[in-house]
């Protein structure tokens, strides 16, 4: 269809004061009575006609104030009134949907036995006719009626407000009431057999809230990490920004089947199970940081979403973007801060860098859009997220905080958008926020460069900064953006050299005070007095801004950094950027030894004893998709693999002994506990383990084979596996044998088995990914397979950009196959494609040829005709 424009927003016509909705529910058959509490919005233009949206519905009664209406005025994608009321009036619709055959999980459907929804971003209109966009808000009853024995629990969103049998017949009912207007894409309701933990909490105002997580039966010991995660949350959301839960009770729902993380609906979370079941048996370290990163993110945007919500889908970010920061800064303070931050860097470069500079780009605030669906990126997500970093790190903290309150205050009860948002920091801090919005508007990874010169006998160090931001599709031409360097300057010495204010050094105080730097026009130089030889500027502390720096620093600068900056981001970055280095110089055929590097990462290995999750992400090599990035034209990925290969080896050998050792005083850790501590020295024995196994494939492979026996958890295990899994033969297809047999009841667990061997670099990959979609285990019916097994292919970088393309026409073939049954799954898998330009000649021929195949396809979903034809475009 057409693309919507942000510039064709108007306010709606009509407001919605409330819904009531009656549901009866029935797994082929599913009655909907929706009665609409309607009136003109003054604000709108009067005596419009009235259009209602639908998605494929089909009414079987009609009524406006009490009187019959005919049902043609209703078609599957909306329901019309020429000349409705020019007064308040109301319209019942009764429609009939049937929750088993949806199999695209929008709307009402079923996950199990349970009966489920799914709202946003437009899937109300798929259970009843609605104005269904985020700006038009209703208070909403709800009644729900099955029969007891398919769905003994019933939940909606609000307070529980009656509950009882239906006399005479096998069934009951519950109505739930939620206060607070709303948005239709926050309705939600489920049914089902499902079994609860229970618990508790009080608010600082002394509102008792009752804590529910409901489960598939009999994994309710599964639920307790997730119902301690959320307690944390709530408690820190009071302390932090002062926003305290507004309801009597607060449901979390697990399902099987569901399209992403997990659904912020008011009062009823529901989640995609993998973020919320775990036990030390089934689930590794990795998914815990999950489970409580998106409990918190869900439970978060009920201020930053619910609240206070987005006036249209091109304001999504302003709920996205700020509930990220929320849940990333909440972990942060559960956890390591510099540890989090280097993990959050590391998704953010890997995931938005690399759509930022491909042909998927597009702003935080997009101007348009044809599928909705396709812009829950990382973009909207992640790059949101360091925008509101940002305005924290130009404004200062307090101003920061005020700003926020000023948020909450004033837009409480309101669909907002981020000109608001951004109005509230420009008001905390008196300045002028103008050019910082180019954040929100303009595509792309800006770069900056620095370039420094010293002058041993003045002792001034001139520091050179540039910015410039890439084209990208549809805006080839790019101005200016703030960027806040964070900044310091290290001497060799490892003493920070002080910096002066004033007129000399070209700072302003504010910029000496917060010991940021603002780069807002396209070059600035900077003249630093009475500099120790041998310093070292360190820019972008913290990763303040998200930019590709490139610097001048040699590689004993950047090991000065590394071993001696006091911010610890730049500590990793340092060590990152001399590791890609030398896999790029051994790309090119020049040496790769490690060897300068063998003190500084001596030292680390030793301080690992200290901070062992530290050290795991200095020894983790940037991946081979980032490095791709950095090359930029004409990526060969097999070279490139090889070549961060021989580098991983060339460290596992050179440092075997203090690897071993690592190893060995592991051996008498205590029993598994999924805190930061526990995490961080697994995580750190494990990195020891695949280097020490990268230079001696043989050693490692029994090392890894020893742990994967022995292991009491899963997190041991499952790097036990992959580290086997990256050495052929026998043993690893006994122990890949062993572990489905051990594990096959356990659907996440097979999740990880099936995304394992989705990422073996090997020629016989794709043969063994089909292989597996034959599987018993395997479904292309549930996302969560598919993301392990398919989407696991697809970041398989060596086999998925294979020279002969079989790679590309695999995932293209499951997007095919998909498209009719699951369109947000297949169009997401298809995100595969989204680097392909970045290969050499023969590959891309590939990419586009497989791109066509998909995009030739007749009756392709919107979603995926959007990906494709940008992906080609
Ligand atoms: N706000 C939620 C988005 C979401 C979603 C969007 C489209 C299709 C299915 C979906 N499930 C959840 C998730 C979040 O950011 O919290
Ligand atoms: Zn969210």
């Amino acid at each position: 269809g057409q693309p919507i424009r942000l510039s064709d927003y108007r306010v709606p016509d009509y407001l919605v004061d409330a819904v009531d909705l009656d549901i009866h529910l029935h797994e082929t058959a599913t009655r909907i009575r929706a009665t609409l509490q309607l009136r003109p919005n003054p604000a709108g233009v009067a005596g419009a006609p009235l259009h209602l949206d639908g998605d494929g519905l089909v009414a079987t009664a009609i009524a406006l104030d009490g009187e019959p209406l005919p049902l043609g005025i209703a078609e599957p994608e909306r329901l019309t009134l020429a000349e409705p009321p020019r007064r308040a009036f109301t319209l019942m619709v009764e429609t009939l949907v049937d929750p088993s055959a949806n199999s695209a999980l929008m709307g009402l459907y079923r996950s199990g036995s349970a009966f489920c929804t799914q709202c946003e971003a437009e899937g109300f209109r798929r259970i009843t006719y609605y104005l269904d966009r985020p700006d038009v808000l209703s208070v909403f009853t709800t009644r729900i009626e099955a029969e007891r024995a398919v769905a003994p629990v019933l939940l909606g969103n609000g307070n529980p407000v009656a509950a009882g049998d239906v006399p005479g017949t096998d069934r009951h009912f519950a109505v739930w009431h939620d206060p607070h207007p709303k948005p239709s894409y926050l309705f939600a309701i489920v049914g089902g057999r499902l079994d609860v933990l229970r618990d508790a909490t009080t608010t600082g105002a002394g509102r008792p809230v009752d804590l529910a997580v409901y489960v598939e039966p009999g994994k309710t010991a599964q639920a307790a990490y997730a119902m301690d995660a959320l307690k944390r949350a709530m408690h820190w959301d009071e302390r932090v920004f002062g926003r305290a839960y507004d309801l009597d009770v607060f449901n979390v729902v697990a399902v099987s089947d569901f399209n992403m993380g997990a659904m912020e609906n008011k009062g009823l979370n529901i989640f995609n199970d993998k973020y919320v079941l775990a036990s030390p048996e089934l689930a590794t370290d990795a998914d815990y940081a999950g489970i409580e990163t998106v409990i918190a993110h869900e439970y978060f945007h009920n201020w930053t979403g619910n609240r206070i919500t987005c006036r249209d889908w091109f304001q999504l970010s302003l709920k996205e973007g700020l509930t990220v920061y929320r849940d990333q800064e909440f972990s942060a303070d559960q956890r390591s801060r510099a540890v989090k931050r280097i993990a959050d860097v590391r998704a953010l470069r890997a995931r938005q860098f690399a759509e930022d500079g491909g042909p998927l780009a597009h702003s935080v605030r997009p101007d348009a859009y044809s599928e909705i669906n396709n812009f829950y990126t990382a973009t909207i997500y992640e790059k949101g997220a360091e925008i509101i970093r940002m305005y924290r790190t130009l404004v200062g903290p307090e101003a920061f905080d005020r700003g926020m309150a000023l948020y909450f205050d004033r837009y409480d009860g309101t669909a907002a958008t981020v000109e608001d948002f951004l109005g509230c920091f420009a008001e905390s801090s008196g300045r002028d926020l103008s050019q910082f919005f180019r954040w929100y508007v303009q595509a792309g990874t800006p770069r900056v460069t620095a370039t420094t010169r010293y002058d041993a006998a003045t002792r001034v160090l001139t520091l050179d900064l540039a910015q410039d931001t890439p084209p990208t599709p549809g805006q080839p031409v790019k101005r200016p953006v703030v960027v806040p360097l964070r900044f310091g300057l290290v001497r060799r010495d490892g003493t920070e050299q002080p910096v002066r204010t004033g007129a000399e050094a070209g700072l302003s105080a504010t910029e000496h005070d917060h010991g940021v730097i603002e780069l807002s026009t396209p070059s600035r130089r900077l003249r630093f007095e009475d500099v120790a030889p041998g310093t070292v500027p360190s820019l972008l502390r913290g990763f303040s801004a998200p930019v590709r720096l490139t610097t001048d620093a040699t590689d004993a600068d950047l090991v000065t950094l590394m071993t001696h900056d006091e911010d610890a981001f730049n500590r990793w970055d340092a060590a990152q950027t001399v590791l890609s280095r030398l896999v790029l110089a051994g790309l090119r055929g020049g040496p790769a030894e490690p060897a300068p590097l063998r003190a500084a990462l001596s030292a680390v290995i030793e301080t690992g004893a200290r901070d062992p999750a530290f050290a795991a992400q200095v020894l983790t090599l940037p991946a081979v998709s980032e490095l791709a990035h950095e090359i930029g034209r004409d990526v060969d990925p097999d070279a490139l693999h090889a070549a961060r290969e021989r580098v991983r080896a060339g460290i596992g050998t050179m440092l075997a002994p203090a690897f071993r050792a690592v190893l060995a005083a592991g051996r008498n850790a205590g029993p598994y506990a999924p805190d930061a501590a526990g995490a961080g020295a697994r995580a750190f024995r494990n990195a020891a383990l695949s280097l020490l196994a990268a230079g001696d494939p043989e050693n490692g492979a029994a090392l890894a084979l020893a742990q994967f026996d022995g292991a009491d958890n899963m997190t041991d295990r499952l790097a036990a596996l992959s580290v086997l899994g990256l050495v052929p033969g026998a043993a690893r297809e006994a122990a890949l044998a062993r572990f489905y047999s051990d594990f096959a009841d356990h659907a996440l667990v097979v999740d990880k088995w099936f995304a394992l061997q989705a990422a073996i670099p090997e020629a016989d990959t794709p043969e063994r990914v089909r292989r597996l979609m034959e599987h018993p285990a395997f479904s292309l019916a549930v996302p969560n397979r598919v993301y392990a097994l398919i989407g696991g292919f697809g970041a398989n970088p060596t086999q998925f950009n294979r020279p002969d393309g079989a790679g590309y026409d695999l995932v293209a073939s499951v997007v095919i196959l998909l498209d009719g049954k699951n369109p947000q799954v297949a169009s997401r898998l298809l995100g595969a494609f989204r680097s392909w330009r970045l290969m050499e000649p023969g590959r891309r021929a590939k990419a586009e040829a497989a791109l066509r195949r998909v995009s030739g396809q007749p009756a392709l979903s919107p979603d995926v005709k959007d990906i494709a034809a940008r992906s080609l475009g």
